[in-house]
């Protein structure tokens, strides 16, 4: 007979929010209308549901094609393992996110809205109005990373504007547990900034590492045409290409944030192994994007049993026996 699940396997938690499964979705997947919202909630193999990164208003996004899946390296199946996003921030704004937090009234499967404002300005008056609102929300993850609106950085790679949102936002807003999605560094010394501003802020609940690789460029030579039009073509990498980067940044972070700052890890979770990898490096929980765009909803079920088979041959029952467990290999010299 075929095992039952059971829904309270590996639980963990994220600045003290308990979740019963440590995968869940990446912002803007699967996320954006309130029917994808639900069948992530639905789902009995993810542990909680963040939403689209939001804007204050409905925002259209950028032109179409603006989302391609594709395979870096050839293989016989059929399946893309990589995508190149350039989507611009398209969603209904915030006003429909906060109503669609009613969709886990009777769960017990965090909600978790993620903001990006055009500006300062605009993430602080979202907060605001989270602030005083009466909702399910369990928690906000500010989106300090978006690489696809023309014209404006990344907030991330500014490290005194990603102190001033920072000191803004604890200022006022303490309503719920906030984290921010970061976009991957590639040096060290970058590591050691952004944790540097980050340690500042006590009230800080996670960091989620990390948002797609921006600005990458991919051609389909047989047609001679970029994948997606925006921005002539660059968008954010996600997929298998970006795994060791964010596990590079999933380590980095935990190794340098205090133990109270959880780290959401998040880029290139294709099989349930990849899961296992994000924890050793010091993850609490994932975050799965591609996979799900290409796959659908049924890509959690896959991911939660390659997830599970991989923990039980381990002899391993809960999420402490393997995250930030990673050993560095000695050296043979
Ligand atoms: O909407 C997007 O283009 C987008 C966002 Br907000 C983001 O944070 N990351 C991404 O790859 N695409």
């Amino acid at each position: 007979m075929e095992e039952q699940f059971e829904a309270a396997k590996y639980p963990t938690s994220i600045a003290g929010i308990p979740l019963d499964i440590p995968i869940y979705n990446a912002s803007g997947v699967w996320c954006t209308t309130a029917v994808q919202l639900s069948e992530v909630i639905d789902s009995p193999y993810t542990g909680a549901v963040v939403t689209k990164s939001c804007t204050m208003y409905v925002r259209e996004g950028n032109p179409l094609p603006r989302y391609s899946g594709f395979k870096p390296v050839y293989s016989s199946s059929n399946a893309n393992n990589a995508s190149i996003n350039s989507m611009g921030l398209p969603n209904y704004g915030l006003d429909y996110y906060m109503t669609a937090a009613q969709l886990v009234k009777n769960t017990n499967k965090p909600y978790f809205v993620s903001i990006c404002g055009m500006t300062r300005t605009e993430n602080l008056q979202m907060l605001s109005i989270l602030q005083h609102q009466p909702t399910s929300i369990s928690g906000v993850e500010m989106n300090l990373s978006c690489p696809n609106i023309i014209g404006k950085p990344q907030v991330g790679y500014d490290f005194d504007a990603m102190d001033e949102t920072l000191r803004c936002t604890f200022e006022l807003f303490d309503r719920y547990p906030l984290g921010v999605k970061l976009p991957p560094y590639f040096d060290p010394i970058h590591f050691d900034m952004a944790s540097d501003v980050l340690k500042r802020y006590p009230k800080l609940g996670w960091v989620t590492c990390i948002n797609s690789i921006g600005n990458g460029l991919v051609v389909d030579v047989f047609n001679e045409t970029t994948l997606i039009a925006p921005k002539g073509g660059l968008g954010g990498l996600g997929g298998c290409i970006v795994k060791p980067t964010a596990l590079a940044n999933v380590k980095s972070f935990r190794e340098r944030l205090p133990a109270h700052i959880d780290i959401v890890g998040c880029g290139g979770i294709m099989r349930g192994t990849d899961i296992a990898e994000h924890l050793l490096c010091g993850a609490s929980a994932v975050q799965v994007g591609t996979l799900i765009m290409e796959r659908g909803i049924d890509g959690f079920q896959v991911l939660y049993e390659e997830f599970d088979r991989f923990m039980r041959e381990k002899g391993y029952d809960s999420i402490s026996d393997i995250k930030g467990k990673i050993k560095t290999i000695s050296s043979s010299l």
